[in-house]
């Protein structure tokens, strides 16, 4: 077998995103696209000469095509191991659970995560570090400065490895370990929450729906719901894997994942529901007749952690991302422990949960997640729940009911206005960061702005500093909105407006969200013209 030095130029507009390098997949197909920054990753993280990677991804078209083209790359590279998903498949937190489990030197995961998959939809590519986590901003920075200067790539000239077969093969002098992509991960589960009980939750009638969305998590789902909790068969829907996701959007959330809330808004609804993203790391969760806002579940997810065997010992922080609401910080305050707020994207809380400074993170795009991995996890939220309904014999609409008279409300929206032309979302943001420092002092609907700004973080941990990561109005009452752009879109520029307004309690507590973010909604439209300027009635998607 032979290694062969292709010579290649630069290709503009490799610079990957709030998660990864995600374009469409045609892009994704191109000559030398996907091996040019390939090669940009290995070359910027100091080579791959002896060391060993965790490949695979959601199992979205041309996953496979991909994960052959990053294998013979890296046996030409000199890599001395790589550990792969069978059939290329691996959900994201199981990916960065392997990349921990066998002291490796990274990860290359295959994913456009919630994005659509297929021949005419996304695909992605990102890099995990050896600690399991998403490579920081100056990684990512090196990789795109990389894509710009490369000169040529190494690819070993091979047929393709035999994924489908469980075991040990030789790609030219690297060595190709294909592993059940369910084992490991659940196995890790296993070790963190009390399954006993969780099996009696279920032997007891306990009724539940999991809706895989077509994409990674079905058979970990069916694994660890129905075979080994003894969740009823059938539970988990749209449990196999399709590598277009059957045409769904694999996003759970009230828009996307609309079957599973029918079903659970129903009268006859199961009395615990759930949905995961493409790539398995995001997760819904919904009572009988309740949805339970991911912001909000960060939250009871940290109030009552330490009801799972893992977290006995309770919290040594909670971190969240900055636009994600403020009511896991009551949660932190109320446990004494440290309240992180971090950049959008998991890269963030890498180091947090590295320094001991976070147990628990959360964004409130549907992520959750804890230091068990370096990624959010989606079906870790959903056994964490079980974890906890099952010890506290509650249903979810008491648990929420509950969380919320002892601590307060934040209610909490997210209006997407996605596909805008570009020009246009920049106009809005570059409008609007402009009179930044006018706004305090202004009043409107009803409301008086007390501090406005674009947010930036320090990490406490490096000290690197990350600007411009969105422009945050907040106003006197204690009510904020956020402007964002998107950093995992393909298409255009996708504008996110995040609204937040706190209730204390003990009255108010049980109004409809968009009701009570009336006036936020209507003061975000006045100060940002978001309306106006995109010419849209109103947002895409609503969460
Ligand atoms: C979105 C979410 C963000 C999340 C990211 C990756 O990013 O807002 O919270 O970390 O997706 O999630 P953006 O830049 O589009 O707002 V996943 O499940 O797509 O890896
Ligand atoms: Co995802």
């Amino acid at each position: 077998m032979q290694i062969l030095t292709i010579p290649t130029t630069p290709i503009s507009g490799q610079k990957p995103g709030t998660s990864g390098l995600r374009k469409k997949t045609s892009v994704f197909q191109s000559r030398h696209y996907l091996e040019n920054f390939a090669q940009s990753i290995i070359d910027a993280t100091g080579g791959a000469e002896r060391r060993t990677f965790v490949v695979g991804g959601d199992g979205r078209y041309f996953n496979d095509r991909a994960a052959q083209v990053i294998l013979r790359m890296l046996a030409a590279n000199g890599a001395r191991r790589a550990i792969v998903g069978q059939g290329a498949v691996l959900s994201t937190p199981a990916a960065s659970h392997l990349i921990r489990l066998n002291g490796t030197d990274g990860g290359f995961i295959l994913s456009a995560s919630h994005n659509p998959g297929g021949k005419d939809a996304d695909f992605g590519l990102k890099f995990n570090m050896p600690n399991g986590g998403p490579a920081p901003e100056a990684v990512t920075e090196a990789i795109y400065a990389r894509t710009q200067t490369i000169t040529d790539y190494r690819v070993l000239e091979a047929t393709d490895v035999d994924l489908a077969k469980i075991g040990e093969q030789e790609l030219g002098k690297m060595q190709v370990s294909v592993v059940d992509p369910v084992a490991d991960y659940a196995a890790l589960m296993e070790s963190l929450f009390d399954f006993p009980k969780m099996r009696t939750l279920f032997s007891k009638g306990f009724r539940m729906r999991f809706d895989a969305m077509c994409a990674v998590t079905g058979p970990y789902a069916v694994e660890i719901l129905e075979r080994r909790l003894g969740a009823a068969p059938g539970t988990v829907t749209h449990a196999t894997p399709l590598p277009d996701f059957g045409g769904m959007h694999p996003d759970p959330n009230p828009t996307w994942a609309h079957e599973l809330m029918a079903e659970m808004m129903d009268p006859g609804a199961p009395d615990f529901g759930a949905a995961s993203d493409g790539d398995g790391d995001r997760n819904m969760v919904v009572g009988q007749g309740i949805y339970v806002s991911p912001s909000d579940s960060l939250a009871v997810l940290a109030a009552n952690v330490h009801l799972a065997p893992a977290y006995r010992g309770g919290l040594k922080g909670i971190a969240r991302s900055m636009p994600t609401s403020g009511a896991a910080d009551r949660v932190a305050e109320a446990l004494g422990v440290q309240a992180h707020e971090t950049p959008t994207g998991w890269k963030f809380f890498g180091n947090l949960l590295d320094d001991g400074r976070a147990t628990i993170c959360g964004e409130e795009s549907f992520g959750t997640g804890s230091d068990h991995v370096r990624e959010k996890d989606g079906l870790w939220a959903v056994l964490l729940w079980l974890n906890i309904l099952a010890e506290r014999s509650e249903t979810v609409q008491e648990i929420m009911k509950g969380h919320w008279s002892h601590f307060g409300r934040n209610y909490y929206s997210r209006h997407d206005y996605e596909a805008l032309p570009t020009e246009v979302a920049a106009t809005i943001m570059d409008g609007l960061r402009a009179r930044l420092g006018d706004l305090p002092g202004t009043a409107v609907a009803g409301l008086t702005v007390e501090g406005a700004d674009d947010f930036a973080y320090l990490d406490p941990v490096d000290g690197s500093r990350s600007t411009a990561q969105g422009l945050r109005l907040r106003f006197t009452d204690g009510s904020r909105c956020v402007l964002r752009a998107s950093g995992t879109g393909t298409e255009g520029a996708t504008l996110r407006l995040y609204l937040e307004r706190f209730v204390p309690g003990p009255g108010g507590l049980d109004q409809e969200v968009q009701q009570a973010l009336a006036p936020v909604i209507e003061a975000a439209e006045a100060l940002t013209a978001l309306k106006k300027l995109s010419g849209r009635n109103g947002p895409d998607v609503v969460t």
